[in-house]
């Protein structure tokens, strides 16, 4: 099975996301994409494949559930928190997606330079929160990979999805062989000819395929 998250981060997403769908464990939305289009591409890429709605949900406890409830309805399989927001928001997000059989995965430190400041410093500590709270997984960053191994030894069984890969510096391979159990890759794929990039990614991620 794919190790594949595929972030469409673009406009011609479900154009994309039909070139690619036999090669990916699900496709990542993002604000941008659902700004400009509204909801239903979560809908139309449902359809496709298993849809990761990538709000970070940041806010108090009713609103951030309201917000989860909107994507779950669109189809999304999935949605992505802040874990920084604390206990009561993860868990009100939690209950509801039990209603939708959804996943809820906490962002525990961001891969960009910026998620070293103030998350990386405390993100041990969000790990033990989206594992008390009953989250699916977390988010940890591919650029840092010694910070998956971290996470890893916290979250124990929990899914670990890791974006920054490609554009960001960091390589797939190393992500997996870290802990991660799938990478989030956007930029890598979406630009130029998605079919061939995809296919590049999963040749450098060879070895851990069981085929
Ligand atoms: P590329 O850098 O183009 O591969 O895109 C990365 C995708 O992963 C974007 O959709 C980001 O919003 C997302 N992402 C990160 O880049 N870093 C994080 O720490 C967390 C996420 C995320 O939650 O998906």
């Amino acid at each position: 099975m794919s190790r594949l998250i595929v972030a469409l981060d673009c406009e011609n997403a479900l154009e994309i996301a039909k070139k690619i769908a036999d090669y990916v464990y699900a496709f990542k939305v993002n604000y941008p994409l659902v700004l400009k289009k509204g909801l239903s591409i979560i809908e139309e890429l449902s359809d496709i494949s298993k849809v990761i709605a990538d709000f970070k949900i940041a806010d108090v406890p009713h609103i951030s559930s309201q917000i989860a409830e909107c994507a779950f309805n669109a189809g999304a399989n999935a949605v992505i928190v802040h874990a920084f927001v604390g206990s009561d928001t993860l868990s009100s997000v939690v209950r509801l997606s039990k209603n939708y059989d959804g996943e809820v995965y906490a962002v525990c430190e961001l891969s960009s330079e910026g998620g070293k400041e103030f998350m990386m410093p405390i993100s041990e500590k969000l790990a033990e929160l989206a594992v008390k709270t009953g989250c699916s997984g977390i988010v940890a960053p591919a650029t840092r990979v010694e910070r998956i191994k971290t996470l890893r030894k916290i979250v124990g069984n929990l899914k670990i999805i890791s974006p920054g890969v490609g554009a960001q510096g960091g390589k797939a391979l190393e992500a997996l062989k870290a802990g991660a159990d799938y990478v989030i890759v956007g930029r890598r794929i979406i630009k130029g000819d998605a079919l061939k990039n995809i296919k590049e990614v999963i040749k450098e991620m060879e070895g851990l395929y069981g085929n």
